[in-house]
């Protein structure tokens, strides 16, 4: 080889051995965050299981038309108002001009979550409508392009922080909007000639920078509406990694085609929780997530409780959802079953955070949750939806010893009478139940439940 040859070889080694090196780097960067030991895990998602319900927030411009279009009722969810109705973009789009939610407080928004013994707020940055309610640079169709122009996610995020709860993010990969999302609605006019999903996917990551760059440390982030791709074409370990280097601690949902930190069951409690896995049942209070003006189909306080307690003793958390009104108010019925909530928690909560599953199938008269007190003590909840009538509350299959019970509502914990027959324990109790909904009795036992 003459000496050019060799000039031309070792330069191009040269080049190949930083690309190389930059390659490495890049992927140490992005694979260091999943390197984490289990102690590290457990640390990251310690609040997260703590907190077991959080507030779950629907708004956008769909809460305008509030399930109808030019005066026609259009079926089904709230939120997906645009495409159940049809409504092209050049007549959808035009509603940012009316956004302009005169009543909106973050403030309150973060009160009525935090009486309601909410510990998390989710709200959606951008639905499937692809409006944003954040200030961002690579959109106009955003809060920024209404009458409004105030940022909601930084108002809301700030309150949250004042108040003591997380703020995370739900987004929605899926976008009606944007050009290069793809595909295009069965029921749309717009070509797809020259959209580019790998281009979406470029502005999707920016968004998301912005939305974990801009306002604070994020608890969640929550995907939703990746069901119409493989990860792969969402780019989502690029994302995923993305995100977690930019917010080590940030706790990622199941919905962008790879498991995560969580599962996310939708109106639907699993009948054996999920073993194995972290996971959060997300719930409308009444049929719809964003605001409908004409759903009145309320689920009760007492139900709702009750699902509360079922999906603590499941081990998993609760996401309740709300579908605040256009010009930014909570709906009246969904205030008021949280403030019950929040009644019920402020004296039973210690029943609810911090527990970890039942460790016996629920019996017939409620659930069970429970908590180790110290190496040696094992608090159990005994949640009683349905008050025996013969003063005898009956935990079976306990073989360890029990020391001692209570009702968590009374404040000077005296204790109740307990016998035993064999595995069979019964609890002495009042003729009258202390709560109409869910009561709950302490019982303190000796090692782990199952143990002798
Ligand atoms: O299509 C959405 C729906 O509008 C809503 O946001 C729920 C909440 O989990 N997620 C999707 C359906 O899975």
């Amino acid at each position: 080889m003459d000496n050019k040859w060799t000039k031309y070889v070792s330069i191009l080694a040269f080049a190949g051995m930083l690309v190389f090196l930059f390659l490495l780097t890049n992927i140490q960067a992005q694979t260091d965050v999943f390197q984490e030991t289990g102690q590290e895990r457990d640390a990251r998602m310690e609040w997260w299981r703590d907190a077991r319900f959080g507030m779950f927030i629907h708004w956008g411009l769909y809460s305008i038309p509030a399930g109808e279009w030019k005066g026609r009722p259009v079926r089904g969810v709230g939120e997906w108002n645009m495409d159940r109705g049809q409504i092209p973009i050049e007549d959808y789009e035009p509603l940012k001009e009316q956004f302009n939610p005169a009543m909106f407080d973050a403030d309150r928004w973060v009160r009525i979550a935090k009486e309601a013994g909410m510990k998390y707020i989710v709200i959606t940055t951008k639905h499937h409508d692809g409006f944003c309610l954040f200030d961002s640079k690579y959109s106009d169709y955003d809060i920024m392009a209404t009458p409004f122009k105030r940022d909601i996610m930084k108002e809301l995020s700030d309150a949250c922080r004042r108040h003591g709860l997380k703020m995370c993010w739900y987004h929605s990969i899926l976008d009606w909007h944007h050009p290069d999302y793809l595909p295009r609605r069965g029921w749309e006019t717009r070509t797809a000639e020259g959209a580019d999903y790998d281009r979406y996917i470029d502005h999707m990551k920016n968004q998301l920078t912005e939305l974990v760059t801009n306002y604070g440390e994020i608890g969640v982030l929550w995907f939703d509406g990746g069901w119409e791709h493989e990860a792969g074409m969402h780019r989502a370990e690029e994302i995923i990694a993305h995100l977690r280097n930019l917010q080590p601690s940030i706790i990622i949902n199941d919905r962008i085609q790879l498991p995560q930190d969580f599962n996310t069951p939708e109106q639907e409690i699993p009948d054996t929780g999920i073993p194995g896995r972290d996971w959060e049942t997300c719930m409308t209070m009444n049929n719809t997530w964003g605001f409908k003006k004409n759903d009145h189909n309320w689920k009760s306080t007492e139900d709702l409780l009750q699902k509360l307690a079922d999906i603590a003793s499941k081990g998993g958390n609760f996401l309740l959802n709300v579908g605040p009104t256009a010009i930014g108010e909570i709906p009246q019925p969904s205030i008021e079953r949280l403030k019950e909530m929040g009644d019920w928690l402020k004296v039973n909560g210690e029943a609810v955070y911090g527990t970890s599953a039942s460790p016996f199938e629920a019996p017939a008269w409620g659930r069970y949750t429970q908590k180790a007190l110290t190496d040696n003590i094992t608090r159990l909840y005994l949640h009683v939806f349905d008050w025996p009538n013969d003063e005898k509350l009956i935990v079976e299959g306990l073989s360890n010893e029990a020391k001692y019970a209570f009702f968590l509502s009374d404040a000077d914990r005296r204790q109740l009478g307990m016998s035993r027959n064999g595995n069979l324990l019964v609890i002495h109790v009042p003729r009258r139940a202390p709560d109409a909904v869910n009561s709950v009795v302490v019982l303190d036992i000796v090692g782990k439940p199952g143990e002798k």
